[in-house]
């Protein structure tokens, strides 16, 4: 552990000290002690290895063995002990705006509130009011942190998150006074779900920009307006975005700084220190201390010039997780990440014929009409009745209504086409079709609708899916809803290493409800050579933006043009997708 997490983890045990009532002096000297750290001059681990720590104004024995351990081990028991004796709605009630451990103690001792639901019915029965040292005002202020939690410091999807940004973003970039502005933050990284919106501008006049950023229509609430920087609550769903506005100079750096994530900076803080330099949000210094001096700062113009500096190629923001990214920035073997444009289509798409809302006409002519090259129609199966899934006789009918809708697109010399296809549902004994049906078919897609709570069940079905030669691809592997509803049980690296023995390809459901095999696993999955098709599972025309959502994803997962299939014209797609019913 590096002293940043020591620190946390220290000031932690100071709050929990003091929530479990321990005298003050020694809750305040994990507090302080984790500041200290924090200000640290040089590496925790050498102090350590020195057996040095001792010589630090106020670290005892008991405070020396823990830090040594945490260093050494990664872990603490005391912490992890201490944390575990205290009930969980206790330090969820801490994350409420107000209340410190004092007050969480004295509300549970004398009230018995553990969980904010106990502690938000005590306040609408007025019962916190009547408590000495807090009254009717502090009772408000309670009820109104409980709401604020609820309502805004929730996370929120990429694809809702994007749409707040986006019309501001486009608002900053028309502001004479912004000379460069861009989101930052996990929004700027693609992350699946999304915290708080970035924003970063440069300009001579802050205060201008920041008076333009609160003014804007989406913004429904301020919650803090400063010269510099604002925070704010934007749109119906309350998603908190936040402005800095900085000078031209430092605007690669503060860029750099707030895109994050917080991993990836404290790894390119370490490089600047190996180098004799010292990096922060203000910039790029020549100092062997924390400076801002303007005077000592290393002059880059942008993000690309800093990375220079510090002897690493370009990373992209997707990539800044710290999952591997310096290595390859190192060598110079960053992969050229796909862009949403390449694709070429959607292999996984509705029509009205199952769950979708519109017509195969209308679905064929908008996608034509934004420039895809095809658009395979996967309607459910039989099995999956609640989404009006089609029988075979149904599907049928629908392969020569889409031969007659192909046969028209090109009597007018146009060379898009739809393609054909079904996402099979993969029930317990095997697919919802027979294989002579599944052949007839341009593309296949096998998905699992009704897990078990079974892993080795669950993996089982998923793998022999995989290994029937008709299917092309596995959808949204592990049923995961973002912010509703958690994977089913399954391992997931089976299912990835069958899909790679089989020639199988992986969706990467690029809805943003899903995003479907995770980021995470993408490496692997390429690792092993399986290949990715990015799609939009499509149920209403709008849904092809997702393949936008989709890429992003993809660069997340390290996934280049040749890793997709769908980046592949209509010619050489046709050639893949026989590839695995002519080898199998
Ligand atoms: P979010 O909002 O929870 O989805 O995630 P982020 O990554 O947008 O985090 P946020 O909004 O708290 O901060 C934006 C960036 O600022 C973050 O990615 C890295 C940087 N940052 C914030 N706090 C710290 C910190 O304590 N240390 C370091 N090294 N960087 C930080
Ligand atoms: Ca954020
Ligand atoms: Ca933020
Ligand atoms: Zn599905």
């Amino acid at each position: 552990m590096d002293k940043e997490q020591v620190a946390a983890v220290l000031s932690e045990i100071g709050t929990l000290l003091e929530l479990k009532g321990e005298n003050p002096f020694k809750t305040r000297a994990y507090t302080n002690a984790a500041r200290t750290l924090e200000g640290l001059n040089e590496p925790l681990g050498t102090l350590v290895a020195e057996k040095r720590l001792g010589d630090i104004k106020g670290f005892g024995e008991a405070l020396v063995d823990k830090i040594t351990i945490l260093v050494t081990t990664g872990r603490l028991p005391y912490y992890e002990e201490l944390k575990a004796s205290i009930p969980p709605g206790l330090i969820e009630m801490l994350q409420l705006q107000g209340l410190g451990p004092k007050k969480v103690k004295r509300l549970h001792d004398e009230l018995g509130l553990d969980s904010i639901e106990k502690l938000e019915a005590a306040c609408v029965g007025g019962k916190i009011a009547d408590l000495e040292g807090f009254g009717e005002r502090s009772q408000t202020k309670i009820l109104e942190a409980i709401q604020f939690k609820r309502q805004f410091a929730s996370r929120h999807r990429l694809g809702d998150a994007l749409a707040a940004a986006d019309p501001i973003l486009e608002a900053l970039r028309t502001h004479p006074d912004v000379l460069r502005c861009s989101t930052a933050g996990s929004l700027r990284r693609h992350k699946e779900v999304i915290g708080d919106i970035d924003f970063l501008a440069s300009s001579k006049d802050p205060t201008a920009v920041i008076q333009f950023f609160v003014g804007q229509p989406d913004v429904k609430t301020i919650l803090a307006q400063g010269d510099t920087k604002a925070s704010v609550i934007l749109g119906e769903d309350g998603i908190q975005a936040d402005l800095r506005v900085v000078t031209d100079a430092e605007y690669p750096f503060a860029l750099a700084y707030f895109t994050g994530s917080k991993e990836h900076n404290i790894a390119m803080r370490q490089r600047a220190i190996e180098r004799g330099l010292r990096l922060n949000e203000y910039g790029l210094f020549k100092s062997s201390e924390e400076t801002r001096d303007p005077a000592l700062r290393v002059s880059c113009r942008t993000e690309e010039e800093i990375f220079a500096q510090l002897g690493l190629a370009y990373i992209p923001p997707e990539l800044r997780e710290d999952h591997g990214e310096f290595t390859a920035a190192e060598q110079h073997t960053l992969p050229r990440l796909i862009e949403w444009t390449e694709l070429k289509g959607s292999l996984h798409n509705h029509s009205q014929w199952s769950d979708g809302r519109n017509s195969l006409e209308d679905i064929a002519n908008c996608m034509e009409e934004l420039g895809c090259a095809y658009w395979a129609i996967t309607d459910h199966s039989r099995a999956s009745f609640q989404a009006n899934g089609l029988d075979p006789a149904r599907l049928r009918q629908q392969l020569r209504e889409i031969a007659k809708i192909n046969a028209a697109i090109e009597a007018r010399g146009s060379d898009f086409r739809l393609l054909t296809g079904i996402e099979v549902d993969i029930l317990k004994d095997g697919l919802d079709f027979d294989d002579e049906l599944l052949a007839e078919l341009d593309v296949v897609v096998a998905s699992l609708h009704v897990a078990g709570s079974d892993e080795v069940e669950n993996t089982k079905r998923l793998i022999n899916a995989a290994e029937n030669r008709y299917v092309h691809m596995l959808g949204h592997l592990t049923g995961r809803l973002l912010l509703e509803r958690d994977a089913y049980k399954l391992n997931q690296r089976a299912v990835i290493d069958a899909c790679a023995a089989t020639g199988t390809w992986l969706e990467l459901n690029a809805s943003p409800y899903r995003f479907d095999l995770d980021w995470r696993l993408w490496h692997y999955a390429k690792d092993q050579g399986v290949k990715c098709v990015i799609n939009c599972d499509a149920h209403r025309l709008e849904h092809a933006a997702f393949l936008r959502l989709g890429a992003g994803i993809a660069r997340k997962g390290w996934l280049t043009k040749k890793d997709v299939i769908n980046t592949l014209p209509l010619s050489q797609l046709r050639k893949e997708l026989s590839r695995k019913r002519n080898t199998a």
